[in-house]
């Protein structure tokens, strides 16, 4: 099994950007050199972790980077997406902390010097505790320490980054964190959770023009994710529900960008769910982007309430059967992902689109003789880079794709259980092996 585009696919050219993407939190470990952050203090609550894990030690990136650039250099990709930890990097007091600076600072050198472009993410939710202690996102001030946070640290690294993301999938921080509470950190109202995503598009808002100023050569952006939402039936009553999980789930964090609005579903939530939004907010939210991060992994089904039913929501989830999945439950449907793609270009006018993110996991254990053996994941990644084409195909400007992961690492509210690595980790030794999905994207990314 390899992974294969058609001869004439522009994503078969050395100008399509390939590259492998991992955040902090999940690969670093050695927390004792930073501040604690929201996740330490989820994985210490008990049952929010399905293996009861941490990230205190993760995969040890903090002590093996060194290593870790060589692998990724291995696998011939043209760039590196990684997440900066606020944590590590700001004292308690808003100052800058050197020490974990520096880190980064050797880590981008290291890939600058191996001609890996680096991809930053400022935000990829290891919110600093001490804010979650004065509200986290529920606290507008969050935001002005966010635009304070982003702007000294594009200063202190300079000209070392190719491109700069505010924020990773705003719709997980704020809807699994606040509105659902199954990530950090654990809180369930659904005011909130709208409440929070008004304050991470606000602090992604005043932090993009201090970024441009900043750091004027690299492409400046934000990565969303999508789960295109499909109805379980051509009823219209279904349709309906579908596009009301859609506005819910997904315009919701890209409208205001683009078109500085919130979706009209606003308007119909009860009063009590509505997050404040201050005047001119939604200028600020909608400045410029040089690109636009789309991460995909799957789409939903829905279907309309019975009028007998009772549902927190104006939609169903539906639970489809027999249909293939990933081992973390997520249907494989490549054909939502050019969907996607098109629905968003025909939607808004988009700048330059990353694909920052897409991949599976897949219970690679369950071959113990060999973990690396992993074809489901190839099979992944070949319709779904085949899926990218026919976006590019149909008109969407896409000009790069990051394979999600690197490596095996920590999957939030999974633990260590589910492994996205194109590289596996084995956590007693921390030993990565390159597993035949890496092999195949290596092979890809060479014969271009
Ligand atoms: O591991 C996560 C990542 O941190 C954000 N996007 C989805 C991935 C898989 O769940």
């Amino acid at each position: 099994m390899k992974i294969s585009l058609p001869d004439h696919s522009t994503m078969r050219t050395k100008e399509f950007i390939y590259g492998v993407a991992t955040a902090s939190f999940q690969v670093e470990g050695d927390s004792d050199s930073r501040l604690p952050c929201i996740w330490d203090t989820f994985c210490a609550t008990p049952n929010k972790i399905a293996d009861g894990s941490d990230g205190h030690q993760a995969c040890e990136h903090i002590k093996r980077w060194e290593d870790d650039v060589e692998l990724i250099d291995s696998l011939g990709v043209d760039a590196y997406r990684l997440s900066i930890s606020w944590p590590r990097v700001m004292h308690e007091n808003g100052t800058l902390n050197q020490s974990g600076v520096d880190f980064y600072i050797a880590l981008l050198d290291r890939l600058i010097e191996k001609g890996i472009k680096p991809f930053v993410t400022l935000y990829h939710w290891d919110l600093p505790q001490y804010l979650e202690d004065q509200g986290g996102w529920l606290n507008r001030e969050t935001a002005y320490h966010f635009r304070d946070y982003a702007d000294l640290i594009t200063k202190a690294l300079g000209d070392r980054v190719h491109s700069y993301a505010t924020l990773n999938e705003p719709f997980c921080s704020s809807f699994l964190g606040y509105e659902i509470g199954i990530h950090a950190p654990g809180i369930k109202s659904k005011q909130k959770g709208r409440q929070a995503a008004h304050h991470l598009l606000l602090a992604h808002g005043l932090a993009m023009p201090v970024i441009q100023k900043n750091s004027p050569n690299s492409l400046n952006g934000i990565v969303l994710n999508f789960t295109p939402a499909y109805p379980e039936s051509t009823s219209e009553a279904d349709q309906k529900a579908a596009d009301i999980a859609n506005d819910y789930f997904n315009q919701w964090y890209i409208k205001p960008l683009f078109d500085a609005a919130y979706p009209d579903l606003l308007n119909h939530l009860p009063e009590s769910d509505r997050p404040v939004i201050q005047a001119g907010d939604l200028a600020i939210i909608s400045a410029p982007l040089d690109f636009l991060g789309v991460n995909f992994y799957t789409r939903s089904v829905y279907r309309a309430v019975d009028k007998n039913e009772q549902s927190d929501y104006d939609f169903v989830d539906v639970d489809v059967p027999d249909v293939a999945r990933t081992d973390i439950g997520w249907e494989i449907y490549p054909q939502a992902f050019t969907d996607l793609l098109v629905d968003l270009n025909t939607r808004y006018d988009l700048p330059p689109v990353y694909i920052t993110e897409n991949g599976a996991a897949f219970d690679d254990s369950i071959d113990k003789e060999d973990p690396t053996h992993d074809v489901a994941r190839i099979e992944y990644y070949n319709s779904h880079l085949n899926a990218v084409h026919n976006a590019i195909e149909k008109g969407v400007d896409i000009k790069g794709y990051f394979a999600w992961s690197l490596m095996d690492n920590f999957e939030w509210a999974e633990g260590y259980l589910k492994r996205f690595g194109i590289v596996h980790v084995d956590y007693v030794s921390q030993k990565r092996t390159i597993k035949n999905s890496g092999k195949a994207y290596q092979a890809f990314i060479t014969n271009r």
